[in-house]
């Protein structure tokens, strides 16, 4: 589990980047799938994206199902107005991890780095889609940094 924060100023919403089961391993393997970049030049490069903004950044790793719940459950308390999730393996299964977004009833989007619309069957179904703003598939790292241009303009359009 990894987590990290950027400081800015308090009472501003921040925007929460979540990345599922296996992703710390990116960078390490499979790079025809998922790219070169490890999960810390992801995060560095959203770091960037928001510090340019005024908007704290938070982001958060678990290989576990229910520490990612737990995370979700605080992230209101923690001043998150956005979450960008990745939610790994957990996308195509996750009930819970499902209830656990609705239940904050933060606004999200999700994003893949692949198009699992273009992979196995048992991939093309998400059980968290239908609840986010949005779904960006298949764009790779950049659909992380799109994913949190959008969640800036909304809580720009919020505040
Ligand atoms: O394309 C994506 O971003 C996925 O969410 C990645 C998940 C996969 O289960 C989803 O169907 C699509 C897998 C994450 C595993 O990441 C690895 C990274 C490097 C090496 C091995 C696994």
């Amino acid at each position: 589990m990894t987590a990290s924060k950027s400081s800015a100023a308090s009472s501003v919403p921040s925007i929460l980047v979540l990345h599922g089961p296996n992703l710390n391993l990116l960078g390490t393997r499979e790079p025809t799938i998922y790219g070169h970049d490890s999960l810390a030049d992801i995060n560095a490069r959203l770091d960037g994206l928001t510090q340019a903004a005024g908007v704290p950044f938070l982001s958060f790793q678990s290989n576990s199902e229910g520490v990612l719940i737990d995370f979700i459950h605080t992230a209101p308390q923690k001043g998150v107005g956005f979450v960008v999730i990745n939610p790994g393996g957990l996308t195509h299964t996750s009930v819970a991890l499902r209830d656990a977004l609705s239940g904050v009833a933060l606004p999200f989007i999700e994003v893949h780095l692949s198009n699992i619309h273009a992979r196995e069957p048992f991939r093309h179904r998400s059980m968290l889609a239908d609840q986010a703003i949005g779904v960006i598939t298949g764009l790779g790292v950049r659909g992380y940094e799109f994913a949190v241009m959008w969640a800036l303009e909304f809580l720009q359009k919020r505040s």
